[in-house]
């Protein structure tokens, strides 16, 4: 199977993995065109797209995937032969706070894209693709040992994970039910450039940097598979240009680690790069009250996409640390530019409560 499409509907490409696939994509492939479809919520930040919003082959559309009226538009007005689908409310903890944008965009908003894509498919499905991005918290919490596969069955425990297995299940409905050409897949943890420092490595990197106190829930024992951002955007475009219709893919990063050794190797990182003595940062450490649900542990079985589809990859944790925190240290105008008012608030509700001092 062998898919290049002419032009694509990206949504949610001013997030966080949306704008490190646009920024591998629109210069690696100038025939094609990319219109970045974006609501501009807190998550989404145009600063990210600086090095590619004057390409010939992209496109900005201020806009929300729950708009049917502006995807009928922008279908006839483009003519997208594809959709990579990232736009989603993606923080769990926020969805713990309030579910309800969760299910506006992450269920509502998938069902009107998917509308849009089949009226405009129509007879046309065999040279159209629409990639949904998906996560492994689709399948619940695993124990220490084994891995989810593309066959295990789905246990969504946080309202967060529920609206994307939610999505999941219309995509594959559309798929059997319409023969909307559909491929799913589902990651674990990404980590790397441009993540909203809401989420773990940049929450601790920022407050690292500032000297303030890091929030570990728990006593720090969760664990996650670590994918760094830029081995995944290269995994969705194997998967967009070369899988087969229907398929689903899991890509993980092989590279499993629980909060609290994560925590403290990311803080030593960042006494070794800014130049203090290693374990300087660690007494910054604050084990608070747990996240509610909290799944115990997300891994991953990647054998698929390695064997079939030839990707590997490329960063370990030691090497994707080291660049992210590098990253941080030299952008740190764009992580302070970007924590407005809305984030201190949330910040407040968050972790005021939980035992932070
Ligand atoms: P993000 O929160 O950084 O970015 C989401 C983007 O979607 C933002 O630019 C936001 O403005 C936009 N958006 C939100 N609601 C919208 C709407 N109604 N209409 C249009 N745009 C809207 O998210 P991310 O971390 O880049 O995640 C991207 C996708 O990958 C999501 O579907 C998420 O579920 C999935 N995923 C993320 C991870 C991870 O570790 N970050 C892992 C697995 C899967
Ligand atoms: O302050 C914190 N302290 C803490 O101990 C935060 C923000 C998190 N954690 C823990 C919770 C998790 O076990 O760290 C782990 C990682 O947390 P997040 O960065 O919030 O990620 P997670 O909940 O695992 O979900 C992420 O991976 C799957 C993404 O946010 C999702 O969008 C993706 O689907």
């Amino acid at each position: 199977m062998s898919f290049a499409p002419s032009a694509v509907l990206v949504t949610g490409g001013a997030g966080f993995i949306g704008s490190n696939y646009l920024l591998h994509v629109v210069p690696r492939y100038a025939d094609t065109l990319f219109v970045n479809l974006d609501a501009l919520t807190y998550a989404g930040n145009l600063a990210n797209l600086t090095d590619i919003e004057a390409r010939d082959n992209y496109r900005f559309v201020h806009g929300d995937v729950t708009d049917a009226d502006l995807l009928s538009r922008l279908f006839a007005e483009y003519g997208f032969d594809a959709v990579v689908h990232f736009a989603a409310e993606s923080h769990v903890d926020r969805s713990i706070l309030d579910p309800t944008a969760f299910v506006r965009t992450n269920v509502h908003g998938t069902l009107v894209l998917m509308q849009a894509a089949r009226a405009a498919w129509k007879g046309s499905e065999d040279i159209c693709r629409f990639h949904h991005i998906s996560t492994d918290e689709v399948f619940g919490s695993l124990g220490p040992e084994g891995h989810f596969t593309a066959d295990t069955s789905y246990a969504p425990r946080s309202p967060y994970a529920a609206s994307k297995a939610s999505a999941d299940h219309l995509v594959r409905a559309f798929a059997t039910t319409y023969g909307l050409p559909v491929v799913i897949t589902n990651t674990s943890n990404n980590y790397g450039p441009w993540q909203f420092p809401e989420k773990l490595i940049p929450l601790v990197i920022r407050n690292a940097v500032a000297g303030e106190p890091i929030p570990v829930y728990g006593r720090g024992e969760n664990v996650r598979d670590w994918l760094f951002v830029e081995d995944h955007v290269e995994a969705l475009d194997r998967v967009l240009r070369s899988a087969p219709n229907g398929s689903t893919w899991l890509i993980g990063g092989d590279q499993e680690i629980s909060n609290l050794e994560l925590v403290e190797r990311l803080l030593d990182e960042v006494d070794r790069q800014t130049g203090s003595q290693v374990g300087t940062r660690r007494p910054l450490i604050r084990f608070v009250t747990d996240r509610p649900g909290h799944d115990f542990r997300y891994a991953l079985d990647s054998s698929p996409i390695q064997e079939q589809l030839g990707w590997q990859p490329k960063h370990d944790l030691e090497k994707g640390l080291q660049r992210t925190v590098r990253w941080y240290l030299d952008h740190i105008r764009w992580m302070e530019n970007i924590l407005d008012g809305e984030y201190r608030s949330y910040y407040a509700t968050q972790y005021g409560s939980r035992g932070m001092n």
